[in-house]
């Protein structure tokens, strides 16, 4: 019963971690409203966590006044997409090896990475305690 019990609590954290990575790929300023589908600090900063430096469709955004009808037709990074593309297509309007003809965006590898290992890390701790309990 006790060795059940700690396979119920290494279960659940190992699903809770998944939880919490994908929160963290959904959290975001207020001021992002405005471009919702971008679910990155990569977005606007060169800086994965956000703050510090703008890439080069941060500066833009903010050298219109935040006024992102400004920008829609620019593209920022100069990789053949208008940031309104980018936004619809979930890539980064800031980051030229972000879009629709590269790869998915980093924080959704990422995620999808960091949930696995944490299910896998589950699963072996079961089964790892299964076996001693037959043994
Ligand atoms: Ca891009």
């Amino acid at each position: 019963m006790k060795k059940l019990s700690k396979q119920i609590i290494i279960l659940s954290i190992a699903i809770a971690s998944l939880f919490i990575v994908s929160a963290a790929a959904q959290a975001r300023p207020s001021y992002q409203v405005q471009l919702q589908p971008l679910e990155s600090c990569l977005s606007c900063h060169t800086n994965r966590g956000g703050g510090g430096s703008l890439n080069s469709f941060g500066q833009d955004w903010a050298s219109n006044g935040r006024q992102f009808k400004k920008i829609a037709k620019k593209d920022s990074d100069g990789d053949g997409f208008t940031n309104e593309r980018e936004i619809k297509d979930k890539t980064l309007p800031g980051d030229p090896e972000s879009n629709r003809d590269a790869r998915p965006s980093y924080l959704l590898i990422g995620s999808f990475v960091l949930g696995a290992i944490a299910i896998i890390a589950g699963i072996w701790t079961l089964v790892a305690n299964s076996r001693k309990d037959n043994s």
